[in-house]
């Protein structure tokens, strides 16, 4: 293999068409794949479309792990559909109980030097085992099972050198925050950053983990560690020691860019409200007081996190005014904390025991009191992700967590009079797969189970000729896919579009004022089309395609903003959506809801690297160009004339 990154070498490995040159597009071929149940049934149902009989890929695997409160028969009509589409098609099903995907793919499946697509923007998580790990919309993770090639443009590489080793009540999550306070979340889309240098090797696999899996909300298209002892050791601990393999750079590569941390000089960081690179010391923070702390999510509900945590509460009390909520990353994890006491340490600290699952991460249950504060080991504060409106969620790791429950207030662990507990590294994970239901050899037989809220994938014609478009709305910047479709309580309406499409954008819906789906639902119905404005990083976190199907099915036809985030971007063109750039950011202010907007013979002006010429209409008449780009490739761009992927299989 040539020299390279590690990076370099996977990606290399796996090209189906391309080569190493930065910027261009490439394909690279797909190891493995996961779905996780709120972006999966809309990825089994396009999978179904496509007339796939049996995936392709050497692994795919079907996570039950968002929806499982089961208020109503959706959640539960959703799980039958997945187990059984599952049987079916040749994929692996971990039922509700056995974890959140990342957790237990890590656990259970991830391998260096593997490529992973998955259905979910966290999938990055995999990196920390040393593999090349993406999150996409569904439709692409479906294409990857139907064997073909994963599209990426081949990405610059962010090398962030780690040296030193963590001080105690430093961790893992402090890694990431301060590489957020430094690249914020946007302007990052097309790199990768891969972690080297002496203090790599001082790192477990499962706070690697946790640093690719926040790494998500940078916006890159990954982030992962090289494959050494510490991973040998994870991968032999879980009795999978012969996947084994070392992954380096090599010493004379060169990174695109050099970002250096010293991890013996970070202090205890926190996010704050209301996004995830919003980063402030803790000791800036002391003394505010703490509402509730939740402990969980794919970031921070390792085993090795929740024994530190076990290991501070033993023999203490939760602060009277805190609520304590804990949501073990998989059920391998819950099992060990149960067999060596410290589910009972935590139980009699006074904690509430959660199940398995991604839960309150995202808005099911434990919905904070208005007005208070909130502290997470998540990696997500988008405003109103956790049900409440005018939220105030803090982000921040474990150590930090566990603290404030105690103190009732935000606190520098390092001066809250505790002792670190020293967690000794796991030698042997206890295995229990039961919860993993491998599929049959042949699944032609299989009845595939669709109860009345399983629906459709929605269809869309062909681009038009000519947009004779409205601007449905117009939004600013860092408008992330939670603001456009929300999940929370709505996340049970995932697999029935109709009933979705009716709360995008619900956030911005004025009381009294009619809701973006009646204001498209009437420019549709008007004959016209629909266009989103947006601002910069537009489409920012969740890889969830809802975000591009509704609107698609609301007769939304472009989004124009300053910049599209790389999933969502893709997810738009999926549907049929043109994703369409400013060329003159200026433009953008002299917009408004309401304008026309007309792009005469688009589907003649549709070419690679060409600019597009579009016109508004104001509301009293007065007309002005508007010069337009993007960055459509000519496989997009079919994509695109056709309405969709789906038309195109
Ligand atoms: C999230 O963290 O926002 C989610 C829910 O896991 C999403 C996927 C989804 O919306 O289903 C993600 O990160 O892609
Ligand atoms: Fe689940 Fe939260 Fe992780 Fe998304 S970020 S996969 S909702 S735990």
């Amino acid at each position: 293999m040539a020299n390279g990154t590690v990076v370099q070498k996977i990606i290399d490995n796996h090209l189906a068409y391309g080569s190493r040159k930065t910027g261009e597009p490439v394909a690279i071929k797909i190891d493995q794949t996961l779905t996780q149940d709120a972006t999966g049934t809309m990825a089994y149902l396009e999978l179904e479309a496509m007339k796939v009989p049996r995936v392709k890929t050497e692994l795919s695997v079907s996570y039950v792990d968002h929806n499982m409160m089961q208020n109503g028969p959706e959640n539960r009509n959703d799980h039958l559909y997945l187990q059984s589409v599952a049987a079916a098609k040749g994929i692996r099903f971990s039922a509700p109980g056995n974890g959140i995907c990342h957790q237990v793919h890590l656990e259970r499946f991830g391998a260096p030097g593997k490529t992973l697509l998955g259905s979910d923007s966290h999938t990055p998580t995999g990196g920390g085992i040393g593999m090349l790990a993406i999150g996409a919309g569904g439709l692409d993770v479906t294409l990857a099972m139907a064997g073909r090639p994963f599209r990426l443009t081949y990405p610059k590489i962010i090398g962030v050198k780690l040296t030193g080793r963590l001080v105690p009540w430093c961790a893992a999550k402090d890694i990431v925050l301060k590489l957020l306070s430094m690249l914020s979340t946007k302007g990052n889309v097309g790199r990768v950053v891969e972690y080297f240098g002496e203090g790599v090797g001082t790192l477990s696999v499962p706070q690697r983990a946790t640093v690719t899996n926040m790494g998500a909300e940078l916006g890159v298209t990954t982030s992962l560690f090289p494959s050494d002892e510490k991973t040998r050791q994870f991968l032999a601990a879980q009795g999978r020691g012969a996947q084994w393999v070392e992954l380096q750079a090599d010493a004379d590569v060169e990174y695109d860019r050099v970002i250096e941390i010293e991890l013996d000089k970070l202090q205890p960081l926190a996010a704050c409200p209301s996004s995830p690179d919003n980063v402030k010391t803790v000791a800036e923070l002391a003394g505010k007081k703490v509402g509730q702390v939740i402990i969980g999510s794919c970031t921070n509900s390792s085993f090795a996190d929740l024994a530190l945590v076990a290991a501070v509460l033993k023999g203490r009390r939760v602060h009277p005014d805190v609520t304590l909520a804990i949501a073990p990353g998989s059920r391998q994890v819950l099992e060990m904390l149960s067999r060596n006491g410290m589910l009972a340490d935590l139980i009699a600290a006074g904690a509430r025991i959660m199940e398995t699952g991604c839960g309150p991460c995202i808005g099911q249950g434990q919905s904070p009191a208005d007005d208070t504060v909130t502290v997470r080991t998540f990696n997500r504060n988008f405003a109103g992700r956790t049900g409440t409106k005018g939220d105030r969620a803090y982000l921040v790791s474990p150590e930090v967590a566990v603290i404030a429950a105690l103190n009732g207030e935000f606190t520098d662990p390092r001066q809250a009079g505790i002792d670190y507990p020293v967690i000794p590294a796991v030698e042997k994970f206890p295995i229990n797969d039961n919860l993993i239901i491998i599929p049959p050899g042949d699944g032609s037989g299989i009845e595939i189970i669709r109860k009345p809220t399983i629906g459709k994938p929605p269809e869309n014609a062909p681009l038009p000729d000519n947009l004779d478009g409205e601007v449905v709305i117009k939004v600013g910047d860092k408008i992330t896919t939670d603001h456009i479709m929300p999940a929370g309580i709505h996340l049970k309406l995932r697999s029935n579009i109709p009933a979705y499409a009716e709360v995008v954008f619900e956030c911005f819906t004025e009381p009294g004022k009619p809701s973006f789906a009646e204001r498209a639902a009437a420019v549709r119905d008007a004959g016209k089309h629909g266009v989103i404005i947006g601002r910069d990083s537009y489409g920012q976190g969740s890889s969830r395609e809802h975000a591009a199907i509704c609107p698609m099915y609301l007769g939304i036809k472009a989004v124009i903003a300053l910049a599209i985030e790389r999933i969502h971007a893709a997810n738009l063109i999926n549907f049929g959506i043109l994703p369409l750039l400013f060329i003159k950011p200026a433009d953008y202010d002299k917009i408004e809801e309401k304008d026309a907007i007309i792009i005469s013979r688009m589907r003649d002006q549709l070419a690679v690297g060409k600019p597009f010429k579009a016109e508004i209409i104001k509301a009293g008449g007065s007309r002005f160009p508007l010069l337009l780009k993007h960055n459509l490739t000519q496989g997009d761009i079919d994509i695109v004339l056709a309405g969709g992927r789906l038309n195109r299989s």
